[in-house]
């Protein structure tokens, strides 16, 4: 339910790991413009302090933290409309990222599905930082108040904990503070698949370039990656239910389904009884008609650094304008004395 007693507030964030997917632009970026352009006020981050949880090579971090800027805007992000910004640049999402941590319980922490399927059987190796993520994600979102998060299916576990953890915070101080903000979830690209594995999910960090298509992949590659994606041998049907068992196929109905706008229902009816041979250079040509000019404009927004530098600069400015206020506040109320 959303809240109504706060002023609508958009904030999500992709980390700049490398290797922007299709994934993440169905499931988050392509929503954050529609979002912009309903004429919400919308915060979006580049998360690098949540890309260090797992290793990045310093120089690399620079590299992919501007080309998700890039990729932010070469997609419809209007650094005039949006507040765009790398997290590091605004220090209030770790200092309320630190209270928080206090707030939210262990036992919490211990459930969330993320940092299992990232940790493994190696848990024991992995940073503290990557366990304890959803507690500053949670700082992301609150430290703006924001009521509305545009996410993929995954990481709604995340956000849920956030209400979570805004209620405590709440209830432990006797205060109505913070939003209860809600996942916004919807469409048909919440959740994109690998093209290798239908029951995985498409990911940056897949160790297979061939299960995901890139935001930069040239048109030949993204042709080839869609030709050589795991099918079945039958037919397709004339509706989403039929597909239930086969995940490969259902995606790839998604996939079409998000690109072109239209619902999957929508889409199958269309396409009916096609055999893959004739249903994936479709699919192909839809993607490489949309991904293309995005690239495109990427590399052209590259070419010229500094000034993705200055949009980033800027955004952290107007970011921290808003947030600092907030953690003035939470300081009070946590009982911080401030005397600077
Ligand atoms: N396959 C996906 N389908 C739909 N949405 C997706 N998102 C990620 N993968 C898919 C959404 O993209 C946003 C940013 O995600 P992130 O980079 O912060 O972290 P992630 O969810 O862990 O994404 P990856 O691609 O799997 O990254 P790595 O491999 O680095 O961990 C989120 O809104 C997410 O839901």
């Amino acid at each position: 339910m959303t809240d109504t007693s706060f002023t609508p507030r958009v904030f999500s964030g992709i980390q700049p790991s490398g290797n922007l997917t299709l994934g993440n632009y169905l499931g988050a970026v392509k929503r954050f413009v529609d979002m912009q352009n309903a004429g919400i006020e919308t915060i979006y981050c580049m998360v690098d302090m949540h890309a260090i949880t797992v290793w990045q090579d310093p120089a690399d971090l620079k590299r992919n933290t501007r080309e998700l800027a890039a990729a932010y805007i070469a997609c419809g992000l209007d650094p005039a409309k949006s507040i765009l910004f790398n997290q590091s640049q605004v220090p209030a999402h770790a200092e309320l990222g630190w209270i928080l941590n206090c707030v939210t319980r262990l036992g919490w922490m211990n459930r969330m599905t993320q940092f299992k399927d990232k940790a493994g059987k190696n848990a024991e190796k992995m940073s503290l930082g990557l366990y304890a993520y959803p507690s500053l994600m949670a700082a992301d979102i609150l430290i703006y108040k924001a009521t509305h998060v545009p996410v993929g299916e995954d990481q709604k576990q995340h956000v849920e904990l956030t209400r979570d953890i805004a209620a405590k915070f709440n209830h432990d101080f006797k205060v109505d503070f913070f939003p209860q903000p809600e996942p916004i979830i919807d469409g048909a690209g919440t959740r994109v698949m690998s093209l290798r594995d239908g029951t995985k999910k498409m990911s940056k960090s897949d160790p297979s370039d061939l299960s995901r298509i890139n935001m930069t992949d040239d048109a030949d590659t993204i042709a080839k990656k869609i030709r050589k994606a795991k099918t079945d041998a039958e037919p397709l049907p004339d509706n989403m239910d039929d597909l239930a068992d086969r995940p490969e196929a259902r995606n790839l109905i998604n996939i079409y389904a998000g690109l072109s706008g239209q619902t999957p229902a929508d889409v199958i009816k269309e396409v009916a009884g096609q055999q893959f041979g004739q249903f994936k250079p479709l699919l192909a040509d839809l993607a490489v008609a949309h991904l293309s000019p995005i690239a495109d404009e990427m590399r052209r927004l590259m070419d010229d650094v500094s000034e993705i530098d200055r949009i980033l600069g800027d955004g952290a400015n107007r970011a921290a304008e808003i947030a600092e206020p907030i953690l003035a506040e939470v300081f009070d109320i946590v009982g911080f004395v401030r005397s600077r």
